[in-house]
């Protein structure tokens, strides 16, 4: 029998599910993505790793492929990183949030449950259960307050991670994670927006950007040295949670000057406020205290904030140029 580590990701042809599974191949993992059935191909994120890794169909709706992917592929540890994770279409869907969000995890824990309780479970819980923050910086202690049908759905998630820990034993662990991007973040995200629509501007493809809310604040990280964190995580003797962020905040407007001032440019000059933009409701103030992930995980990141603005801009102007497919980073 093989002694090498199974590692199963739900999520895999997103942001993090990419970075995660090229950690677990650099650590002698076999990984198996979970993808759900689609009629386009969305594996632009994964295409460089085809070869490397197993890709199998399932869907957090679907109770029964969440059971069958475990006793097909029997890994020994879960990353739950699947999820509708686009705050404002929360807003225009929120009952299809609340089941692949919320009840998505319920799904895949009670498979472990079922199937093989030895397996390590990680969930991907978010800041935005912080929403109206009750505590500034926020800990995992802080209470939680989530603005969105998003942010509520993350709640669910995050106590029914703990319930099951509690209930039966498992070992599941939850990230609250700020929010990390990269060149390989959807286009919708405030910060890939700015850096493929600055890319833009600078080649001379367009001349306006339209944003909303330029006040809110957020702690913004790099993915790549994130999924780090969900990998030490079940690593632990015991399971837990686990704030991860920079302990930094900047604002929306912040972020998009220092975009434009990367290649030349006055933000002022370009962007556009448009009401669109703005959410029914705002997470106003988000900054982590990561001191807890620091002590017991030895965790702490690496990459700056002026540092992934610039890799994000740079990154999409290679792109746009043709020279990248998006996806090196
Ligand atoms: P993402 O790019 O939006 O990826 C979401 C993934 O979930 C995609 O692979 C998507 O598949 C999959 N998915 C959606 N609905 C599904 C369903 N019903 N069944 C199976 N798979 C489904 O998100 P991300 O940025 O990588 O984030 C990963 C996780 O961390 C998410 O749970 C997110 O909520 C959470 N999180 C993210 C941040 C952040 O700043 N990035 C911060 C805190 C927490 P398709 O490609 O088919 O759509
Ligand atoms: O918005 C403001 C917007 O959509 C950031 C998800 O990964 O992180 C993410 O959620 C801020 C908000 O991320 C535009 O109002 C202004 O204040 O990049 P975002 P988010 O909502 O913080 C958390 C941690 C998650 O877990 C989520 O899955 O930027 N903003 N103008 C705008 N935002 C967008 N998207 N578009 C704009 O035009």
């Amino acid at each position: 029998m093989s002694t090498t580590p199974k590692a199963l990701i739900t999520g895999i042809t997103g942001q993090d599910g990419s970075y995660l599974a090229e950690l677990l191949l650099e650590k002698g993992y076999d990984v198996v993505g979970v993808a759900r059935r689609s009629s386009t191909v969305t594996f632009e994120r994964i295409a460089h790793l085809q070869e490397d890794i197993e890709i199998a169909f399932g869907d957090l709706l679907d109770q029964y492929s969440m059971i069958k992917l475990l006793e097909d592929h029997q890994p020994v540890e879960v990353y739950n990183l699947a999820a509708q994770s686009f705050v404002p279409t929360s807003f225009d869907q929120p009952v299809l949030t609340g089941e692949i969000t919320g009840l998505g995890v319920t799904r895949v824990l009670d498979a472990i449950r079922v199937v093989d309780p030895s397996i390590r479970f990680y969930q991907a819980s978010s800041s935005e259960m912080f929403g109206k923050v009750q505590e500034v910086p926020q800990t995992e202690a802080t209470p939680l307050y989530p603005r969105s049908p998003y942010g509520v759905a993350k709640v669910y998630g995050h106590w029914i991670t703990i319930n099951y820990r509690e209930s039966y034993g498992l070992h599941a662990s939850s990230g609250i994670l700020f929010n990390h991007e990269s060149p390989r973040r959807g286009h919708e995200f405030l910060p890939r927006k700015v850096s493929y629509n600055v890319a833009k501007i600078a080649l001379g493809l367009q001349d306006e950007l339209r944003l909303g809310n330029l006040d809110a604040r957020r702690d913004w990280g790099f993915a790549g040295d994130y999924v780090e964190a969900m990998w030490l995580m079940l690593q632990q003797d015991e399971p837990d949670d686990y704030v991860v962020s920079t302990g930094e905040t900047h604002e929306v407007r912040e972020l998009v000057q220092l975009a434009f001032e990367h290649v030349g440019k006055n933000y002022e000059d370009h962007v556009v406020i448009d009401e669109k933009f703005y959410r029914p409701a705002e997470v106003d103030l988000l900054i982590g205290d990561a001191t807890k992930a620091e002590k017991q995980l030895g965790w702490k990141p690496k990459t700056s904030f002026p540092e992934l603005v610039a890799m994000m801009v740079d990154a999409d102007i290679a792109l746009l140029k043709g020279d990248l497919k998006g996806i090196s980073h």
